[in-house]
């Protein structure tokens, strides 16, 4: 029996039927690492569609698996491990302390606050903060650097736990998180209740112009049950009460919003700026969406045949970055061992494991002094820079990098 259900009707406002954009198949979990020597047999695959709602313009996916099964004991994410996150979330942070009066009084509460990358740089300020994510390992990991972790998914309930104890939070702050929940009502109720009197909501989560416009289609994947534009996110949190007064599109994770809510608050001129250029790019339309399928189908053909031309000339191939869009990819082009050496990732949590559903082992950096391929195919392609920074001596050696999105690049 699987363990998944399909949504009725649209997450944000009900509607029903939901029109298809991309039906991917079966995919595995792309957090799901799989311990050598285990029964690889067992691996669960899930199929995975993407749909939009036409009535509230929200990109989402038909199948819900359990919150339990993807953000489990083996959770294995922690955002300190790139360097240009970390950098990126204590520059938000100095922008909500430039823009927000804070003090030792205040309260930051951040859900999904992963390892403490980001509630750091507020405590580092001696502001309270609070953290609230329910995977054990970077929980653990955010309690040993000094940040207060509430190990657990943050609902309603848990909200109103935290105002009768007195902690309603002047900030709230969100990072690829609003897109993790599946019943988003429900999750932006208990921020609605959570918030303090004249207080603010900070959400950063990828923008769905940037998923299509860039082919992006590797970071559809389970744990992002929604693909939000500007439109639908202030549809979302206008539902509970909360205005969207400022909007900001970031190149993080591939091309991200970041959306400021609050209490009656006035919308700064750039809201109705973005949401006139979507009404004109027709993103509340089928259309925009109806030749993506086509389109990743021409990107997976094109990486294929990429990888098997440098191996018929006798090149070798592996990949950096286990990441959860590396997953999707790799299982989506049906890219595996016979094909992949190894995949590299800094995590130290992740090497050692195989990557979902191809099973290919990830391996540390150290593995690309020792053991060079002639290809290294970049799955976290968002950190591009970052990662051939530091594999400078990989290129200095000869070694070629490709990357998969928009189209297959070899530099
Ligand atoms: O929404 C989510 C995003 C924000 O993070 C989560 N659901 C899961 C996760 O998705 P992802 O795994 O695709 O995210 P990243 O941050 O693109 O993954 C990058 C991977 O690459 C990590 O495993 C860390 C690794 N890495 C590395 O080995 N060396 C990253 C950098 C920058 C590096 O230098």
């Amino acid at each position: 029996m699987l363990e998944y259900e399909v949504i009725p009707g649209c997450r944000s406002c009900g509607a029903a039927p939901l029109e298809t954009v991309l039906s991917m198949g079966e995919m595995p979990l792309s957090d799901g690492l799989v311990r050598p020597g285990g029964d690889l047999s067992s691996e669960q695959m899930y199929p995975l569609t993407l749909v939009r709602c036409p009535q509230c313009s929200l990109v989402q996916i038909l199948e819900t698996v359990p919150p339990e099964t993807l953000f489990g004991k083996d959770y294995p994410y922690y955002s300190s491990f790139s360097d240009v996150l970390v950098d990126h979330a204590r520059r938000n942070v100095e922008t909500i302390l430039d823009r927000y009066p804070l003090t030792d009084e205040s309260l930051v509460v951040e859900l999904a606050s992963n390892d403490g990358y980001l509630l750091q740089w507020f405590a580092k300020e001696r502001i309270p903060v609070l953290g609230i994510d329910p995977a054990p390992g970077p929980a653990r990991a955010a309690e040993e650097r000094g940040i207060p972790t509430i190990c657990d998914f943050f609902t309603p309930e848990l909200a109103d736990r935290l105002v009768s104890e007195g902690r309603q939070a002047d900030v709230i702050v969100g990072n690829n998180v609003l897109a993790h929940v599946p019943d988003q009502n429900r999750f932006v109720a208990g921020i609605e209740r959570l918030l303090a009197p004249g207080g603010t909501v900070v959400m950063e989560f990828p923008y769905v112009r940037d998923l299509i416009e860039h082919r992006e289609f590797d970071t559809i994947y389970h744990e992002h049950h929604c693909y939000f534009s500007v439109t639908s996110v202030k549809n979302l949190f206008a539902r509970q009460g909360l205005d969207l007064v400022r909007v900001e599109h970031l190149p993080i994770h591939g091309g991200s919003l970041r959306a400021t809510f609050q209490r009656e608050g006035r919308p700064a001129p750039e809201v109705d700026e973005y949401l006139r250029q979507e009404e004109a790019y027709g993103l509340n339309d089928a259309d925009f969406y109806a030749d993506f399928a086509e389109a990743v189908n021409e990107t997976r053909v094109r990486l294929v045949e990429l990888i098997d031309q440098v191996m018929k000339d006798g090149s070798t191939v592996a990949a950096y970055g286990a990441a959860a869009k590396g997953a999707i990819m790799l299982n989506y082009c049906k890219i595996g061992v016979e094909r992949l050496a190894y995949v590299v990732d800094r995590n130290i949590h992740k090497q050692g494991w195989l990557m979902p559903g191809v099973h290919i082992p990830i391996v540390g950096p150290d593995r690309l002094a020792t053991d060079p391929p002639d290809y290294l195919l970049i799955l976290a392609w968002n950190f591009k820079d970052e990662i051939m920074r530091q594999q400078s001596a990989y290129s200095a050696g000869g070694g070629r990098f490709v990357v998969p999105v928009p189209e297959p690049v070899v530099l």
